[in-house]
């Protein structure tokens, strides 16, 4: 009995290892029969009565997910009668009412109500998230999505490779387009569509003129006509010295007439290729990029003159405003809120100023940017990074949405409590017509599309988010968990905990108490405090913590960088206290004694050696929780996390090492009771980093 028993897993196995591809549209068998048998016995058919390209996906995906879930063979009836709708889904893209916009949906029972067959699609994707995690078949819903333009920014390059990613070269595979679209773009498409993310950069914001020449365009066609049928629009990432480079011009002075009537035949040109095309992603002015401060000029005068040439269309300009100047005196948390300030209100209708979640550059733990709230003039984009950069790459699991909330949620005080950052970004603080969430992409050729399993949780997590920002953390991870990895009701309670842990954990052993800034130089992946020289003084670790005998921090009070004061007097009042203010932004404002007693009860010393070692014991812990996954996890995905954590679990001991090494030397104070002392020395901890920069 028993070898019985264990052929039948060892079959099973084989049956079911899963290389992730499937992301969570895997749409198994639903494993309740109960739940199963009642589903199945209430659906005989599929019906809908219209039958646009859009809506045939919809209605495809529908009976791919009945076929998989309820293991049954549900036909669709195309009909305009909709008389018999007995034991029937129906699909239908002309539903009057006024509570739904053009993306909406309503879901009555077996019913999927759109305006649109956008709408359509993304009701029957709900309808199918709902029966892959719901136990009860009928249920009334409505919804409309909070933002407009929900997308994802690529940030590839025309070579096929990733700049900040992690899981394999560029999904679009350039030199095979247009001729060969790649078939896993279908998955890539669908995913995306289900998540309700309309709209895509295709390239790197370090941009390439290159994208702009018939070559590319043609090529960017493929992918735009490939993706048009599941709502998403293409958005092209250019270089602003293009007029020079790729046209000629002398000049690519954004006031210089010949640049600008450049600008207005290039729009025209790629509108011949794609007609529905999004708009422009411009990185201006911002480390090296070319911009129109080159000629004197201001951001506004560059993305309106981008504005200008796409007048009379649809498409938008989206100016990043991640921009700062190598001031050894001046704080790059302040560089961007001063620069563009002045320009509140003088940026065209069609302008977007996309700013990143936090003042400096994604790190783990950022205060919210404080220019939310702060342009009442001019709609504000968000951009978060999906991809790993400063969250271990893909080797260490991070699940995100909680990271991202924080940030959503965050109150500006800006129109008095409760003006949140969420508000901002939707455009109702404002009263905005534009609204934009972008998230660094961290999808790539891997199999799994994001290299570590977990990583598309991140993925999943940010449409949903950009959908909806009330959504809570937990329940995304819920919702994926059951579609992607289990549907064992005890292992998903236990992997929403394990997952809502890790990027606290992750904190824990690289920033604590509101560290920053101290990563490798460069490749950005583990520990590198020790840093004082870099090719800009903003981009070394000292900058940021400013370690010394007298303490840690840097300290943006009145006492010297002042970028309190770019806040909200309330959030100013928050943060600007080190009594009072929050310890996960500790150091972020403020540079305190080594002895300095903080709420805790503990010196800051003995919090933060605390905090790191912490950090690591909470690493072995989720190694050991997953082990306890084994039984109920694809073999595949649990092989593939489980080597994943033995990584990570290595280098957070890498990270508390490095830290407390290097910080005892200012703190002179010793390690707390009950510590074990690092069994390297700071000199052996700083090879590790030293051997990145080999040739
Ligand atoms: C930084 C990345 C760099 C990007 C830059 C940006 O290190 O690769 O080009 O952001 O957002 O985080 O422009």
């Amino acid at each position: 009995m028993k070898t019985l028993a264990c052929l039948f897993f060892l079959i099973s196995v084989q049956v079911f290892a899963n290389d992730g591809s499937e992301l969570w549209l895997k749409y198994d068998l639903i494993e309740n029969e109960t739940v199963r048998s009642n589903f199945s016995k209430s659906i005989n058919q599929i019906v809908i009565d219209t039958q646009t390209e859009r809506s045939t996906l919809a209605a495809r995906e529908l009976q791919t997910a009945l076929k998989g879930l309820l293991g049954k063979e549900v036909p669709i009836l195309f009909s305009k009668e909709n008389k018999n709708l007995k034991k029937s889904i129906f699909l239908t893209d002309s539903y009057a009412g006024s509570e739904l916009g053009s993306e909406g949906f309503k879901i009555e029972n077996l019913k999927i109500l759109a305006k649109t067959d956008l709408g359509l699609l993304y009701g029957t994707f709900a309808f199918i998230r709902h029966i892959q995690t719901s136990e009860k078949l009928y249920f009334s819903q409505i919804e409309n999505p909070k933002v407009k333009i929900r997308m994802l920014n690529h940030w590839d390059n025309a070579n096929g490779t990733v700049e900040r990613g992690y899981a394999g070269s560029s999904i679009w595979k350039w030199f095979e387009l247009p001729n060969q679209i790649d078939p896993r773009l279908i998955q890539y498409a669908r995913a995306n569509a289900s998540i309700g993310i309309n709209a895509v950069s295709v390239n790197n914001v370090n941009a390439s003129s290159r994208f702009l020449t018939s070559e590319y365009l043609t090529k960017i066609k493929g992918v735009a006509d490939f993706l048009r049928p599941y709502g998403i629009k293409v958005f092209i990432s250019v270089n602003f010295r293009s007029p020079r480079t790729l046209g000629g011009l002398e000049t690519s002075d954004p006031l210089d007439a010949g640049v600008r009537n450049w600008w207005k035949e290039k729009t025209d040109e790629i509108h011949k290729y794609i007609p529905d095309f999004g708009g422009f992603l411009v990185k201006a002015n911002s480390e090296g990029e070319p911009g129109p401060q080159d000629y004197g000029r201001t951001h506004a005068d560059g993305a309106n003159m981008l504005a200008e040439a796409m007048k009379g269309r649809d498409g938008i300009v989206i100016w990043r405003a991640f921009v700062y100047k190598a001031d050894p005196d001046g704080d790059r948390f302040k560089e961007a809120y001063e620069q563009f300030k002045p320009l509140d209100g003088q940026f065209d209708k069609k302008v977007i100023v996309q700013v990143k979640n936090g003042p400096i550059d994604f790190m783990p733990r950022e205060p919210f940017h404080p220019m939310f709230g702060a342009f009442p003039k001019t709609p504000l984009a968000m951009e978060f990074q999906i991809t790993q950069e400063y969250l271990g790459h893909a080797s260490h699991l991070v699940y995100e949405a909680p990271m991202l909330k924080e940030c959503l949620d965050s109150d500006t005080f800006s129109k008095g409590k409760g003006s949140t950052v969420s508000k901002v970004i939707d455009g109702s603080l404002d009263n905005q017509a534009l609204s934009l969430m972008a998230g660094v992409a961290n999808t790539g050729s891997d199999a799994n599309f994001t290299g570590h399993p977990f990583g598309q949780a991140n993925w999943y997590a940010f449409g949903r988010l950009a959908w909806d920002y009330d959504l809570s953390s937990e329940q995304i991870a819920k919702e994926w968990i059951q579609m992607t990895l289990t549907q064992n009701t005890q292992a998903v309670a236990q992997l929403t905990d394990f997952m809502m842990a890790s990027h606290p954990t992750y904190v824990k052993y690289t920033y604590p108490l509101g560290l920053h800034h101290m990563m490798g130089e460069g490749h950005h992946y583990g520990p590198q405090p020790w840093l004082e020289k870099s090719g800009r003084p903003d981009w070394t670790s000292v900058y940021y913590h400013r370690a010394a005998a007298d303490g840690l921090g840097f300290d943006r009070t009145g006492k010297l960088s002042n970028a309190l004061k770019l806040y909200a007097p309330e959030v100013q009042e928050n943060w600007g206290k080190p009594e009072t203010c929050d310890l996960n932004y500790l150091m972020w404002f403020h540079h305190l004694p080594w002895d300095y007693k903080l709420s805790t009860g503990k010196t800051l010393w003995n919090e933060l050696m605390s905090r790191y070692y912490e950090g690591v014991e909470d690493v072995k812990k989720m190694n050991d929780k997953w082990q306890t996954f084994k039984p109920i996890i694809d073999p595949e995905i649990f092989a593939n996390v489980s080597g994943r954590l033995q990584i990570q679990e290595k280098e957070a001991l890498w990270w508390r090492d490095a830290c407390y090494l290097y910080f005892r030397d200012f703190s002179k104070m010793p390690l707390p009771a009950g510590l074990e002392m690092p069994n390297r020395t700071l000199e052996e901890v700083k090879k590790i980093e030293e051997i990145y920069h080999l040739r």
